[in-house]
């Protein structure tokens, strides 16, 4: 009976460090900036269609907002759009040269507020079309943490089956 415990409780303890480990790390932490479209300081040739802010990992739309004042005044246009982990923010069509504002509040994942503030010097009116990258800059696989979660899990519960049958095994040997 005694060696029953122990290969039970190693099992236990792998089983819930694995849990803890593919529950806690995936939605824990909040979003990180990664970089903006104009970039921050930037000058660009004409006042783009629109300025796409990048992060980690996709945002939440209720509370996220994005300012961009220029020469004339507010220049973003309606509400900020998320497509994966990007917040793209459309700027009014013939937006005038000058310098640009970029104030933004992103809602995280996890329901935290973060903010920014950025600013580009456009050398000529905009045409309202977007002049950036066809794909926003530096995408980060949202779904990488869970994928290596489940095969942290499948590696580990291996490891724990393979503890609990050398147990076992061992347990059965004198008896042979
Ligand atoms: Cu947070």
């Amino acid at each position: 009976m005694s060696g029953r415990r122990p290969g039970r409780a190693v099992a236990v303890a792998v089983v819930a460090l694995v849990l803890a480990v593919v529950t806690a790390a995936p939605a824990s932490a909040h979003n990180s900036f990664v970089g903006s479209d104009p970039a921050d300081g930037a000058s660009v040739a004409r006042t783009p269609g629109a300025v796409v802010l990048t992060f980690d990992q996709p945002a939440v739309a209720l509370g996220t907002q994005v300012v961009v004042t220029g020469p004339d005044g507010t220049a973003s246009t309606g509400a900020a759009e998320l497509v994966d982990a990007t917040v793209r923010q459309a700027l009014v069509p013939g937006a005038p040269a000058g310098s640009y504002t970029v104030a933004w509040r992103v809602t995280s994942a996890d329901g935290h507020p973060i903010t920014g503030e950025s600013t580009f010097t456009a050398q000529a009116a905009g045409t309202g079309e977007y002049t950036g990258p066809a794909e926003p800059p530096a995408a980060v696989d949202a779904g990488g943490a869970p994928a290596w979660g489940w095969v942290l899990l499948a590696v580990l519960l291996l490891g724990a089956a393979g503890v609990l049958a050398v147990l076992r095994r061992r347990r059965r040997g004198p008896q042979d």
